[in-house]
């Protein structure tokens, strides 16, 4: 096997964003993927993922301000687009903290938003949705926001790292990551077909990472993979301009209450919209049910009652299974292993089904992290693993 200044285990979204990042400062860079590039048995597969800015964490806000620029960057890099802006719209009830404490990021970064009362969001949006009477939206214009092109994205990140010389190995699944006793300050990466040493080590292996981490290290990442069903609903005929893409209808979440359901503009199928539930069941990665078991009656119902007979709510188009890896307080792990490996081997996971438009950030930082040992621009405190062991619940969140 060759000798690398880093290895990237896991070419999801987060992988190779960091494998193009490490590139491009110059580090001799090798990602390596267990299954085809572009598989659709992880988290980054699809045609679309959010990205907005409303996050009750200014942190989180931080970055994905940050991250806008860098798709908007990486996309003009590569000649094509994987970013489309639209408006979007929170809805929820008016005394949630979360929503409160969105609301005040908002201000904090100077992020223009708008207070919408039920009677101007049905104005807004004609034939569509009455929000309780004591619920908001939370409007934010075409800015920062909008969708990604999920899998475009991921191919556009493994294209412009191999440009920038970065050796792409697919179907090449990591059995172990050990120090190197002879060479000194080297990880060793065996694979089920060949053997890599590199000066250091990125692993963001998904919905394997507690099973990966755990065979090379012992340690157990409080990491709950879940399979999510996506959801496609037919627009009743001679409506589908009213909620295409690039008009007036937003990116949508409707949360912060019960439960959290979200929409996007429809473009990957005309005619036809995606609308799901954020959630799943607990699950191993290696033995799925593929979806059975997911029950929509609630998202049926919410539906029906929301769009006045213009989305047929009786079964979807089309589903797609998901994965999410749950952290308990839903924040990122973006930290070095630690014990015998020290810093030489850097860790990015538990994205909690809220990282994918954060990925360019993502891999800027385990990029600063592999190659300086420290990262610059987030405070990486919200991130680290140790917090577990202070409190196995996490990050205490104040709302
Ligand atoms: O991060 O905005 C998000 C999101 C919504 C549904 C799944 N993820």
């Amino acid at each position: 096997g060759d000798e690398f200044d880093v290895i990237v285990v896991g070419a999801g979204i987060m992988g190779s964003s960091t494998a193009y990042q490490l590139a491009k400062r110059g580090q001799k860079t090798l990602l390596v993927e267990q299954f085809d590039f572009l598989h659709p048995r992880g988290s980054s597969h699809g045609d679309s993922r959010f990205i907005r800015a409303t996050y009750p964490e200014d942190y989180y806000q931080d970055m994905v301000l940050e991250s806008s620029l860098l798709w908007e960057e990486a996309q003009q890099q590569i000649g094509y687009n994987v970013y489309l802006k639209s408006q979007h719209l929170d809805m929820g009830p008016s005394d949630s903290k979360k929503l409160l404490s969105v609301i005040a990021t908002c201000q904090k970064n100077g992020l223009p938003y708008q207070l919408l009362q039920p009677r101007e969001v049905a104005e807004k949006y004609p034939g569509w949705l009455d929000i309780p009477e004591n619920w908001v939206g939370l409007y934010i214009g075409l800015g920062v926001g909008g969708v990604i092109k999920s899998t475009k994205a991921v191919s556009m990140f493994q294209t412009l790292a191999f440009q920038e010389g970065v050796t792409l190995r697919d179907n090449m699944e990591v059995k172990n990551i050990v120090k190197d006793e002879v060479k000194g300050g080297v990880v060793v990466v065996t694979t089920n077909g060949d053997k890599f040493w590199g000066k250091k080590c990125v692993v963001t292996a998904g919905a394997w990472m507690r099973k990966l981490v755990k065979t090379v290290s012992g340690l157990e990442l409080p990491i709950q993979p879940s399979e999510v069903m996506v959801c496609y609903w037919r627009i009743k005929e001679g409506h589908e301009a009213e909620f295409a893409m690039g008009g007036d209808f937003p990116t949508f979440t409707y949360s912060f209450g019960d439960s959290y359901i979200y929409g996007l503009p429809s473009f990957e199928y005309p005619g036809v919209i995606k609308i799901s539930l954020h959630g799943g069941y607990p699950c191993d990665p290696d033995n799925r049910a593929w979806g059975s078991g997911i029950t929509m009656e609630s998202l049926k119902q919410w539906i029906k009652s929301s769009f006045k007979g213009l989305i047929d709510f009786n079964s979807p188009v089309s589903t797609h299974s998901c994965m999410y890896s749950m952290t308990p307080d839903e924040d990122f792990v973006i930290d070095f292993l630690g014990g015998e490996f020290g810093k030489d081997v850097v860790i990015g996971c538990g994205f909690s089904g809220h990282g994918f438009k954060m990925a360019p950030v993502v891999g800027r930082l385990l990029a600063d992290l592999a190659i300086t040992g420290e990262a610059s621009g987030v405070d990486l405190k919200h991130f680290r693993i140790g917090r577990f062991e202070d409190n196995p619940k996490g990050n205490v969140k104040d709302y």
